[in-house]
Formats: C-alpha cells, sequence, structure tokens
C-alpha cells in the first residue's frame, strides 16, 4: 500500500520479526530500513523531497552514470525521476519490492538510448538487499555506470571502523593518489575512496553495532564516501553535524563501464546484513 513521507509517495515493507524498510517511487530509493529496533540507514533531515532533486540519505541509485565520469547530470538520472511498482509480494519469510524505470521523454532529455532498469528491494529479517537488472531494450550498443550510494547510519564517525577492505587497491579521490589499503579504516575528516571490490562481506563496526556489507562480483568497486564536516557545511541538504553520522559505502561498477549489446541485460546487488 502507497503512503506519504514528506509528500512523497512510499511504500513500507515488513518483515516477520518488527523489521521494515520504506521505499520512495521517486528514485527507488529505500529511505529507512529498521532491523533490531535500530535504524540502519541515514536520511538527512535536509533532504529535500520534491520530486525532482535527488534525496539525500537513504539508499540512492546512481544510474546510468556515476559522479562526474562523462557528460550527464552527476551520478545520472535515475534518481531524480520517479519509478513505477506493483507493490510488494510477501513469501517464504522474504518481501520483495520491484520498481521499474523505462526509458521515455524525461529520460531523453539527458540520454538518447533505450532502457529498462528493474530495482527490487528484498526485505528478511536481519537483511536488506537491492538488486538492479538493467536491460538493453533498443537497437544500438551502450555504455553505462552505476552504484548502489548506502548511506549508513553510524552513532559517531570518529569511532567507527570499516574492515574488510585489506589488500584491496585504493584511489583516493581527495589526495588523487593510488595506494594499497592496509588494515581497517578509520574516519577523521573527508574521506572518498574507490576501492577495488573485497570478495567478503565487509564489516562495519559502529560502537557495539555490527552491520555486514557484501556486494554481488558484477559490482567491482567499492566507494567509500563521507564528507567531513567542512565539505559537510557546504552541503545545504545536510544539517552541520550530519556527516558524523553517515557512512556512505557503495556497490559500484565505474572503474569499466558495462557495455550492453542490444537485448543484453547485466544485474548487481548490494546486501546488507544487521
Ligand atoms: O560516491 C561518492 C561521491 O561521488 C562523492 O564524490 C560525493 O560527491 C558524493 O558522491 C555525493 O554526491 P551528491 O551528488 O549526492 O552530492
Amino acid at each position: 500500500m502507497v503512503e506519504t513521507f514528506r509528500g512523497q509517495p512510499c511504500i513500507r515493507l515488513h518483515a516477520g520479526n518488527g523489521d521494515t524498510a520504506l521505499v520512495a517511487l521517486h528514485g527507488a530509493q529505500v529511505l529507512s530500513w529498521v532491523s533490531g529496533g535500530r535504524e540502519r540507514l541515514y536520511l538527512s533531515p535536509k533532504a529535500v523531497f520534491d520530486g525532482q532533486a535527488a534525496i539525500r540519505g537513504g539508499i540512492p541509485l546512481c544510474f546510468p552514470q556515476f559522479n562526474q565520469r562523462g557528460p550527464l547530470p552527476k551520478h545520472g538520472f535515475a534518481r531524480n525521476l520517479a519509478w513505477r511498482t506493483d507493490g510488494a509480494q510477501a513469501g517464504e519469510g522474504v518481501t520483495r519490492l520491484s520498481l521499474h524505470l523505462t526509458d521515455d521523454e524525461r529520460s531523453r532529455v539527458w540520454w538518447p538510448q533505450a532502457f529498462a532498469v528493474r530495482l527490487d528491494v528484498v526485505l528478511s529479517e536481519g537483511q536488506l538487499q537491492v538488486e538492479c537488472a538493467v536491460r538493453n531494450t533498443g537497437a544500438v550498443a551502450w555504455d553505462f555506470t552505476i552504484a548502489l550510494h548506502s548511506y549508513l547510519h553510524v552513532d559517531d564517525i570518529a569511532q567507527a571502523r570499516l574492515q574488510g577492505l585489506d589488500g584491496c587497491a585504493r584511489w583516493d579521490a581527495v589526495a588523487d593518489v593510488r595506494s594499497v589499503q592496509q588494515g581497517p579504516i578509520g574516519f577523521a575528516g573527508e574521506y572518498d575512496s574507490v576501492f577495488a571490490s573485497a570478495l567478503a562481506p565487509l564489516q562495519l563496526h559502529d560502537g557495539t553495532h555490527r552491520l555486514d556489507v557484501a556486494q554481488s562480483p558484477t559490482m567491482g568497486q567499492t566507494v567509500v564516501w563521507n564528507p567531513g564536516a567542512a565539505l559537510c557545511a557546504r552541503l545545504a541538504d545536510m544539517p552541520p553535524e550530519g556527516h558524523a553520522h553517515m557512512l556512505c559505502v557503495e556497490a559500484a561498477q565505474i572503474d569499466t563501464p558495462v557495455h550492453l549489446a542490444p537485448g543484453a541485460s547485466w544485474t548487481g546487488w548490494q546486501r546488507l546484513r544487521a
């Protein structure tokens, strides 16, 4: 059933143990995931809900372009458009909501390609999985980059540690330096890095809480972002202290764009486990 959250149509999913997820049709964006009575995602209290702007927080989908790696608006347009859905389906301990975006006059303003994207939000006890399927429905091949730009809630970024990227190649986008990650990651100020993805799930330690973050092998990179205090103060849709309560851990395929021939498909996912 569709409900209204901050003026936008949304759908709430329920798991048997009381866990819930809230998904906006705008951007097919997960806005909230409550597991074990605790909110696991960060949604900015200053996020704009005007049905056009990207919503700051939750799980935005960056498609068909990541960041400014191409001519399209930053992070593409999928997060700026309303998606369609037939509603949630429940069964076998899992609730699944499928949302759809296909090319139309709105997308063709930015990008001429014919496409169909399905984003599935799959809620089960203690787990949220977001799956994305992209299909080329046109007659010419095209390329895209993609990211599930998840804003994870942390009580205090200064105490948070991200484990599991040890030994992975890293590009520090702030300093423009390439290296190999050594040990767990802590945060003190702006952090924006692209890692070659790890084989095993990452662990985000936030005080006594822990979240495991896994992604499909088709997502070849993991992006880790926190704006730090100075950049956060310049983001109109973030409160000054917002950076202290979030960490983006993003499943991405961005270093090599995905090439889709006519009729071809690609799928990728991110899984969060409390
Ligand atoms: O994924 C990290 C990043 O690309 C950062 O460079 C930062 O710009 C962030 O995304 C947020 O982008 P946005 O357009 O949502 O403000």
